[in-house]
């Protein structure tokens, strides 16, 4: 069994591909930057986050998406000792975008734009005469037709050129369930299939499969689509779809796919987001079986066993190297830096505004700790668990008043105390509610934000959950400071299993 979530917190879309022995899997990441992070595997069950494709700017040009925009739905695949990487940049010059690498640790080409591409979620594929086909999902993400939809398009490319060699053909798209999208194309066996999502990226998403003769088609779909959907289910992973097939170390088949974990016993409030799961496929006349997505059973009592410790010591002037670090439309580097043994965050712009000073990291347990030791002597910040501009909580310190504050949706509120003068410590708790029908146990996880040691709030974290905030992302555990400079000598994350 696989272990689930397979790459937990904010990774959602995720793609795979096979080359040179080892696993590479890419995930969205929208407004974020470093964009699109590649992780390795060789077992399909311990993974390594090895690098970024888009780690300088100018590769996707996010710096002033919407929120919720930016680097849609990555594909990887490895053609002639190349490693290539397309994805939408929605909302942004850049469009559909090609990169190349011959290391998938990067670094990755400047990207070509490839026109003629007129929708989201692209899918490369080669046939056997080496001509290249970018399959696609139909949606217009701004322009006059804004949300109109085509369905599952495809069109001949010449990549180095950055242009179709044809107007886009509609394909197979599904069963009729809304936004088809997510495409993908293979070649086994005697059959092409094409693989795509449908029924949005909600609840009801759902994977449904065609099988043809070509990549081109005609394609017939699964006498049962969907193959896939926890649609209806009490399944502990929800909204599954949007899914790539592999081929396992042991001989099998898997679907590598996004879901989410909602929370409680009514399942309606996911913290972390669109995360990466696996689930195992096996094959029946030529059709993919799809098992349902599962979790591991609990290890130990619940709650007792912390799995996972990240902590970064500034001490270490090398700590913001590593590829884990976000920051919203720039790069973490432009915003932090490592001096003196302390993170150094200047700011000028508050947590609502676009261009946050802020770096962090995605929340990857719904058991979670993220704490830092901060000096705010000579400016105002602190830690925050981001979802974006709208939404976000933090606990923040300027001299001795250190303040806890909750901001949805434009609301805001704020609690304060006094700490002594020096180095204060922050820190953020979640947990998972409690299993009961009461109020508590039917919202999100708890969170309790502390300062010096002072609980100063315990909020319901079900309006910091992917269906509350209007966006496709995840959260975002950081520091940050809003004026003056700000010095935090380590960041501590500790997360366990529920
Ligand atoms: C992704 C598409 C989707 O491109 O969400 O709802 C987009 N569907 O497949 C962003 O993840």
């Amino acid at each position: 069994m696989y272990p689930n979530p397979l790459l937990p917190g904010f990774n959602p879309d995720p793609s795979v591909v096979f080359a040179g022995g080892a696993y590479y899997l890419v995930t969205s990441t929208f407004e974020y930057l470093p964009a699109i992070p590649v992780y390795r595997s060789t077992d399909l069950v311990t993974w390594a986050h090895i690098g970024n494709v888009a780690t300088r700017p100018e590769q996707v040009e996010v710096g002033e998406v919407a929120t919720g925009g930016g680097v849609w739905a990555p594909t990887i695949r490895y053609h002639d000792g190349i490693f290539h990487v397309i994805v939408t940049v929605a909302m942004s010059p850049r469009g559909c975008v090609v990169f190349q690498a011959t290391d998938p640790a990067g670094p990755w080409s400047e990207g070509t734009t490839v026109d003629g591409v007129p929708g989201i979620d692209p899918d490369l594929a080669w046939d056997t005469d080496g001509t290249a086909y970018v399959t696609f999902s139909g949606l217009a993400t701004s322009g006059p037709d804004v949300g109109t939809h085509k369905g599952i398009q495809q069109v001949p490319v010449d990549l180095a050129a950055g242009r179709a060699l044809a107007e886009p053909r509609s394909l197979w798209s599904g069963t009729g369930l809304k936004f088809p999208e997510a495409p993908h194309l293979y070649q086994r066996g005697g059959y092409w299939y094409l693989l795509i999502a449908e029924g949005g990226t909600e609840r009801g998403h759902s994977v449904s499969v065609a099988r043809g003769p070509s990549p081109t088609g005609p394609f017939t779909g699964h006498p049962n689509n969907p193959v896939l959907s926890a649609k209806g289910t009490d399944r502990p992973v929800q909204n599954t779809g949007h899914a790539d097939l592999i081929d396992t170390p042991d001989g099998g088949s898997a679907l590598v796919l996004l879901g989410m974990r909602p929370l409680g016993l009514t399942q309606s409030f996911s913290p972390l987001g669109r995360e990466t799961f696996i689930t195992p496929v096996t094959w029946r006349d030529g059709w993919p079986v799809v098992s349902p997505v599962l979790l591991p059973p609990p290890a130990g009592d619940a709650g007792t066993a912390d799995v996972d410790t990240e902590v970064f010591a500034f001490a270490d002037p090398a700590a913001l190297a590593d590829p884990g670090w976000l920051a919203v439309r720039t790069l973490p580097r432009r915003v932090a830096s490592v001096h003196d043994g302390r993170l150094v965050l200047t700011g000028a712009t508050a947590l609502d505004d676009s261009h946050p000073c802020f770096v962090g990291r995605r929340q990857r347990h719904l058991r979670a700790t993220v704490a830092t030791t901060a000096d705010a002597s000579a400016g105002t910040g602190g830690l925050a668990l981001r979802y974006d501009e709208q939404h976000h909580i933090a606990v923040e310190v300027t001299g001795t008043t250190v303040t806890a504050r909750a901001s949805l949706a434009g609301l805001g509120q704020q609690w304060r105390a006094a700490v002594p003068a020096g180095e204060v410590e922050l820190r953020i708790e979640m947990a998972p509610p409690p299993a009961t029908f009461g109020s508590t146990g039917l919202g999100g996880d708890r969170i309790r934000l502390f300062a010096a040691g002072i609980l100063l709030a315990e909020l319901d974290g079900r309006y910091w959950t992917a269906e509350t905030c209007a966006s496709f992302t995840g959260r975002v555990l950081g520091l940050y400071a809003i004026a003056g400079t700000v010095r935090f000598a380590d960041y501590r994350y500790t997360g366990g299993e529920q």
